[in-house]
Parts: C-alpha cells; structure tokens; sequence
C-alpha cells in the first residue's frame, strides 16, 4: 500500500536533493482563507452569536452558551477513569520537568563600563490555546500546550476547544478532565476558524489574546494566517507526519508499527520510510499489510498510507538518507540505524528526532516530556515546535551611565550623519551642551 520511490543515483554528493520529488501532501491554506474570512468577520461583530450558530452549522449541536460552566471541567476529573488521569499526571509531571528546565533565563552583557543591556524574558499577558476535535480527541493535546504557557508564567490563559453533540455541546470530557488537571480556569467549546476569531477579537466572555498556539484543521490554519499580526501565532500546524530514517539493523515490525501510528491520525498523514536496504523496505511492506488490517481505524490508515503524501524511499546509504530527510523537514523524524545517536546528530532539519529502537514518536506524543505540538509541511527547516519560548518575548533593556554615553557620541553621530538622520545625533549631543564631548573618540 505504501508507494515506493527509489532515489538511488539521483542524490548528489553533497546531498543536494529536490525537495518536491519528495512525498507531501499539498494543503492548500492560501484557498481557504476566503472561506474562513467572512466567518471570522462575523465573530468579530456578532461575538457569541455567530459562535452559537457555528456550532450549530459546523459542530451540529445547539449551544446557549460558548463559555464553558463553572464546575464542568471538575466534574468531568472526578468521573475521568483513573487510569488515564495516572496516565495524564505522569504526562504533564514530564513535560513540566522538561518545559521547566528550559526556560531561557535573563543575560546581563556588561559592553563597556557603565554600559549593559539585558535581555529581560517577559512571558506574553494572555494566551488562547487551541485543543482540536475531529477523528479523537486530544486531553494531552492540552498539556502539550499548557504546560509551558504556565512554566513561562503567562498570567491569563483561555482554552478552546470544539462542541461535542455527545457531551451536550460541551468540549469532550477527558479535555475538561486535562484542563482541571491543569488548573485552566477558562474554556471556551469553540471549534475551527471561529475559535480562532474568538481569540483574536474577543467574544462576550473571552478577552482577546496576544498569542494562539496550537494544532488544528485547515480551517484553524488559514484562520491563524488571516490573524497573524493582530495575534501571534505558532507554526500552522498540518496533518501529522512521521519520517524514519532505517537500515538494515531495524526490526521491520517497529518500523510498521510506527508508520502505522502516526497515519491513524488523519487520511492526509504523511508516513515516510526512508531506507537504504531494499529487504528492509520489502519487509516493511509486509508487516505494514497485516498490521494495518489487525487496527482499529483501518480506512482512515489506508488511505493515509497509500495517499501521495506517504511511502518507501530508497537510497544508497544512511548518507544519502540523511540528506533526504533534511530536505523533507519531518515533523517527526526516527532514526532507527546503527549508531543511531551519532546519525541523530547530523539532523539539521526536523520538528523532532527521535532516537533509537526506545523512542517511538507515540512516546512523544504523551509521555516524553518534549513537546508534540510540532512544525509540519516542511516549516521545520525555519521553526520550532512549541517550547516555553514560546511564550516568552525578550526584550533587550539598555542602561548607559553618563560616561559610557560619552565615549560613544562621537560614533552615533556619525552613523547618523551617514543615515542623513542628524536629529539623532543631536539626540546625544543634547545631554553634553549640544557637542560632541571630548571623551569622545573622533
Ligand atoms: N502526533 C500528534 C500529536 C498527538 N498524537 C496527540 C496523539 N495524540 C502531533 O504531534
Ligand atoms: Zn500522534
């Protein structure tokens, strides 16, 4: 089912590789903005009652209130089965440790004397947090994106996430449960590119934000670049992808298996093998037959595993494959080589790596500690999945004493001049009786 594309002879030395004889899905977000337009105008005049008459059109439930009730997402922890409330502490306790441990702290640079500037990191005021619904439903979606909102220090945080017709136009309990978990206090059953409007302008019970992170559809995507600027944003994230980078020292049924996880997402999920051993791709083939008959959502991995965006890629070396996978810009990349942690190391450009026979991305996706809200479409090769940075702006405080000021007129000045800007040079010139100071070299 998988297509086969066999690149053997045609990567050059060096590793220069065409990009788009690759496999991708094409998603075009471009078109759907003028879909998504006109629905974000209306939540931008109407608030909740073009919310209320989306979730009626797109989500099929009438709802009478957006604002998630008080007591909801309480109510929906203690009824939450209490293995996957021990699954998801355990979840967020990693994450926390991880997204804890990276927050970047401020830096002094003492230039000259008398003359520092700091980069002072200042988490944003108030974030908007997109949870999608769709084919499953995603609680750890929730901490992936909470998690280091709260460890950067945001101070005002607003989930949202679609109405569900089975939970009386509620969000999906196990999201409520992850929210309570969590301490998120505001929740918003909100879907789709209304969500997104709502955040951005605000609606009759949510504030506007400065910042939406968070995967979703097509229209979540084309919603967040019609708002970029208003909001910020993190990557658009697309449909999920896995690429593996394997040779012959990895066990088929693992390679399958992990294919197989990451199609079960959606039918436009990219699965990417990419091998130099033909008798490894054959058996990958194999395995990929009779495992995929023996899981549950079967039609929807088939389709994904057979659609353009995925299949088998043959090289002639672990090389070779590397530059492959650096041209493809994975969301997820395996590295299931000899030597894995040396070839992992030579990764340039994937949203995450994970190494060895013992990291599956399903780990990462619940239970790493590393983020799995990741860039796809091959934004990798420029952005970062979300990180506690993410939150966090930094900005660079400069202090010059009198002196340290001085010693620099003479510098600004004649930049200024240069620029034909001179009003900034008298800008200096001011604070030292309208001339350059002596101090000053010249
Ligand atoms: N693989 C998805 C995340 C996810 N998987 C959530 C299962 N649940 C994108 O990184
Ligand atoms: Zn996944």
């Amino acid at each position: 089912m998988l297509n086969l594309l066999d690149l053997r002879g045609s990567v050059a030395s060096g590793g220069g590789i065409d990009r788009t004889l690759l496999p991708r899905a094409e998603l075009d977000v471009a078109a759907a903005l003028d879909q998504v337009r006109p629905v974000c105008e209306d939540v931008r005049h109407r608030g909740d009652a073009a919310l209320i008459d989306y979730a009626r059109r797109f989500d099929g439930v009438e709802i009478d209130r957006v604002r998630v009730p008080e007591g909801a997402a309480e109510q929906a922890l203690r009824e939450l089965d209490p293995a996957v409330r021990a699954a998801l502490e355990e979840s967020i306790r990693r994450a926390r440790i991880v997204h804890r441990a990276q927050r970047r702290t401020d830096v002094t640079t003492q230039v000259v004397p008398g003359g520092t500037v700091t980069e002072r990191w200042v988490p944003v005021d108030r974030v908007g947090l997109y949870v999608p619904g769709g084919n499953a439903v995603y609680p750890s979606s929730v901490v992936m994106n909470v998690v280091p909102a709260q460890e950067a220090g945001v101070p005002s945080l607003a989930v949202a996430s679609p109405p569900q017709a089975a939970f009386g136009g509620l969000p999906h309990p196990t999201v409520l449960a992850a929210c309570a978990l969590l301490g998120v206090e505001e929740i918003h059953a909100a879907g789709g590119a209304q969500a997104i409007a709502m955040f951005a302008y605000g609606a009759d019970e949510c504030e506007p934000v400065s910042l939406v992170t968070g995967p979703g559809n097509i229209w979540v995507a084309a919603a967040k670049r019609l708002l970029k600027g208003r909001i910020g944003i993190d990557a658009e994230a697309g449909p999920t992808e896995i690429a593996i980078l394997a040779d012959a020292t990895a066990d088929p049924a693992h390679v399958a298996a992990d294919l197989i996880s990451q199609a079960e997402h959606d039918v436009l999920a990219a699965a990417v093998l990419v091998t130099d051993s033909e008798a490894l791709a054959a058996a990958v083939a194999t395995e990929v037959t009779e495992q995929v008959a023996r899981t549950r959502h079967r039609e929807r991995i088939t389709e994904a595993l057979s659609g353009r965006q995925s299949g088998i890629v043959l090289v002639d070396s672990v090389d070779d494959g590397l530059a492959v996978v650096d041209a493809y810009a994975a969301e997820h990349l395996e590295i299931l080589t000899a030597d894995a942690p040396a070839v992992a190391a030579r990764v340039r450009n994937a949203g995450a790596v994970f190494v060895g026979a013992h990291s599956p991305v399903s780990l990462g996706d619940y239970c790493a500690g590393s983020n799995h809200v990741l860039p796809t479409g091959g934004c990798a090769c420029h952005s970062s999945g979300l990180s506690v940075q993410s939150f966090l702006r930094g900005i660079h405080v400069v202090d010059y004493s009198r002196d340290a000021l001085a010693e620099v007129t003479g510098h600004v000045v004649a930049l200024a001049e240069a620029e034909d800007l001179p009003a900034h040079g008298a800008a200096l010139k001011a604070r030292f009786g309208w001339t350059v100071p002596e101090s000053a070299p010249t």
